[in-house]
């Protein structure tokens, strides 16, 4: 018998115990701790009870001694097999590789912590002065000040502009902030505007008065570095912009305007500057409803030398879910000065710009926050012991971590395909079918990815146990942030509608671009036996998804609308199938990617040809949804 059975045994101590709270939990440590006498002798008890407690894992002077080891986060650069593989076969350079590893490191060892600040420090609205005036002033952390500062000199945004590694300056710049995105406090959110702002004044042509702002987006230097905002979103119009803006613009004598409305969504509202829509107010004080009303304006977000806001009154910041570090504020526009950019009416195709930019951002952050949960779950089953072995040599813990990876690299190649794309684009290399391509599937990725990643953070938080539902631990941070990615920028209905739109407009373009590419992507890897099985079920796919195309087209137009996300879905994976299978039959590719390529294609790739024959989308079925819901 030891020690601690004997005293136990001795003392009753478990059955007093059991009485008392009625679970068996030894009560010893309230004895361990007595006192005695300074000087006096200790009793035979005392010191049994000594000897016990040297034995004691628990007592009110110790907390135990095992201390779960965290999760490492290590650099992520050097960390992910797939990031370095694709750039090896895409953009070898080794400035490029320099500069990742280096930025990796950083992310790994500083950055991580200040992204951890904003979260435990958020940004607080300073309504009034001590002595009752309008400040209205957002007050960010220290660390919210430092992500700026390193966004310029890291060049998160020149780079796509600088042009240095031409077509694959996007890919460059998107890897860059994959590995910044989830380390860096939502600041990725300030930059996806930045970045959309620039694309913009790009595209209308950069001259007064916004030459100086763009020379800013763009720049290196921190003092000179601003971001930008995007205010779109209004009370009554989130997705619907075109009814939903009230905001007008009241012409000036001296060619510019002053905006007044209500923007009810301003993210990242410490920004230096905004792109915003508003209806032109004629003569009479009349607009014009509907998009075709909208025009596109540029404002500085500047203070008077009374020290308020110019035009702006900051109503309230938002209490959000998650992105909790990056300040998100309903703002009262008061006469904002501000200058007209697109033509009068052109105001929605003018910031879509915009939204291809900020569309891609969402996507890269969505990918990046799968391949960071990732990387932190497979570190801590090298870490974590139970059932007397590590997790990693629990085969069903390493299954599900599996799946997760082939989801993250599945999204992964989608994003840096459409980065590839825009690139291309940008750099005047794009075809018609690139172009074409670009414009289908931006929110084809943006939709899909921004829905995997809630699913593959939330599988991840289940890897750590009860410790991913703690917050200082900053995992549950992780799931919350991920949330806004199918609600920012569109969510997945809007963008499955966008998918049609964008489809009806090009006269059914997109879609033969989308299969001329994805055929020459299976031609080039028709012979390989060892992904032969993926290449069937993604030709399969493709046409299954061909005629459904068909067939739909034929259809009332409300049959499409039923199927808009389940099509969307499909071309998703269908291309990612093809993107993984390609990816895989490269020379340097590993068994890991070819046992990925084979994984993703086991699942149903065209949703919508399985759906059609249960007769999903028959005219019946709104009906019967509707009553459904209602019932
Ligand atoms: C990260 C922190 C987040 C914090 C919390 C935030 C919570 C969420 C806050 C938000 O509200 S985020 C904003 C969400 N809203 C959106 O993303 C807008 C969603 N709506 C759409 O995407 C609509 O499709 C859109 C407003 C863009 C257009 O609708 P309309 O008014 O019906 O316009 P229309 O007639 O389809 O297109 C007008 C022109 O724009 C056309 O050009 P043309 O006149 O030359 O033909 C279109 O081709 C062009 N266009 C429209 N969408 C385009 C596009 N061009 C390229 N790409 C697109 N996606």
């Amino acid at each position: 018998m030891s020690v601690w059975s004997a005293v136990l045994t001795r003392h009753g101590v478990g059955r007093c115990c059991r009485l008392w709270c009625g679970v068996s939990r030894p009560l010893i440590h309230t004895r361990a701790v007595s006192v005695a006498e300074p000087g006096a002798r200790k009793s035979d008890e005392d010191q049994l009870w000594e000897a016990a407690a040297g034995h004691l894992p628990f007592s009110r002077a110790r907390i135990g001694s095992f201390f779960q080891e965290q999760p490492a986060l290590k650099n992520p650069f050097l960390e992910d097999a797939l990031l370095r593989a694709y750039l090896r076969r895409h953009l070898p350079q080794q400035a490029v590789f320099l500069d990742l590893s280096a930025f990796g490191e950083c992310v790994a060892k500083e950055v991580d912590t200040w992204g951890r600040e904003c979260e435990v420090n958020p940004p607080r609205l300073v309504h009034f002065d001590p002595w009752g005036r309008r400040v209205d002033h957002i007050v960010t952390s220290a660390a919210w000040k430092r992500m700026k500062d390193l966004s310029a000199q890291e060049g998160l945004v020149a780079i796509g502009y600088e042009r240095s590694f031409g077509e694959w300056s996007r890919v460059y710049q998107m890897s860059k902030l994959y590995l910044y995105s989830p380390s860096s406090g939502l600041y990725t959110c300030p930059l996806a505007m930045t970045d959309g702002a620039a694309k913009v004044i790009q595209s209308v042509g950069v001259s007064p008065p916004v030459e100086e702002a763009y020379s800013r987006l763009i720049s290196r230097q921190p003092e000179r570095f601003w971001t930008s905002g995007q205010w779109m979103t209004e009370r009554q119009g989130g997705s619907d912009v075109g009814s939903g803006t009230e905001t007008v613009a009241v012409p000036q004598t001296d060619g510019s305007y002053k905006l007044h409305g209500l923007k009810w969504f301003t993210s990242a509202t410490d920004a230096d500057m905004t792109l915003t829509l508003a209806r032109v107010q004629d003569r009479t004080g009349a607009t014009t409803a509907g998009s075709r009303g909208l025009s596109l304006f540029y404002a500085e977000v500047s203070r008077g030398e009374d020290g308020k806001l110019r035009g702006i009154e900051v109503q309230r910041l938002k209490d959000k879910l998650g992105t909790r570090q990056m300040p998100t504020a309903e703002l009262l526009l008061d006469g904002l000065p501000a200058y007209r950019l697109s033509e009068e009416g052109r105001g929605v195709a003018s910031i879509a710009n915009m939204l291809t930019i900020t569309r891609i951002h969402n996507s890269i952050s969505a990918a990046a926050a799968m391949r960071r949960i990732l990387q932190l779950a497979r570190d801590y089953a090298t870490r974590r012991t139970a059932f007397g072995k590590l997790l990693r040599d629990h085969p069903l813990h390493m299954q599900t971590l599996a799946r997760m990876e082939v989801e993250t690299r599945g999204a992964f190649l989608l994003v840096m395909e459409v980065c590839r794309l825009l690139g291309r684009e940008e750099s005047g290399l794009a075809s018609q079918l690139d172009t074409q391509l670009l414009r289908l599937l931006t929110p084809v990725v943006k939709l899909y990815t921004g829905k995997q990643a809630v699913a593959v953070v939330s599988e991840g938080l289940e890897s750590f146990g009860g410790q991913g539902y703690i917050e200082d631990t900053g995992l549950p941070g992780m799931l919350r942030d991920a949330q806004v990615l199918s609600i920012w920028e569109g969510t997945t209905n809007v963008l499955s509608l966008d998918v049609l739109r964008c489809v009806a407009r090009s006269s059914g373009m997109v879609l033969h671009a989308y299969f001329t590419h994805v055929q020459s992507l299976l031609a080039g890897v028709s012979n390989v036996s060892s992904v032969a099985p993926a290449v069937k079920a993604v030709a399969g796919a493709l046409s299954e998804l061909e005629a459904f195309v068909q067939m739909a087209a034929a259809r009332e137009p409300g049959y499409l609308e039923l199927a808009a996300r389940d099509l969307a879905y499909s071309l998703a994976r269908i291309y990612a199938g093809a993107l993984l299978v390609d990816h895989a039959c490269w020379k340097e590719a590993s068994t890991h990617d070819i046992h990925a390529a084979l994984k993703w294609c086991e699942q149903d790739l065209c949703l919508v040809a399985s759906k059609q024959q249960r007769g999903y989308y028959e005219s019946g079925t709104a009906a019967l949804d509707a009553a459904l819901v209602y019932e």
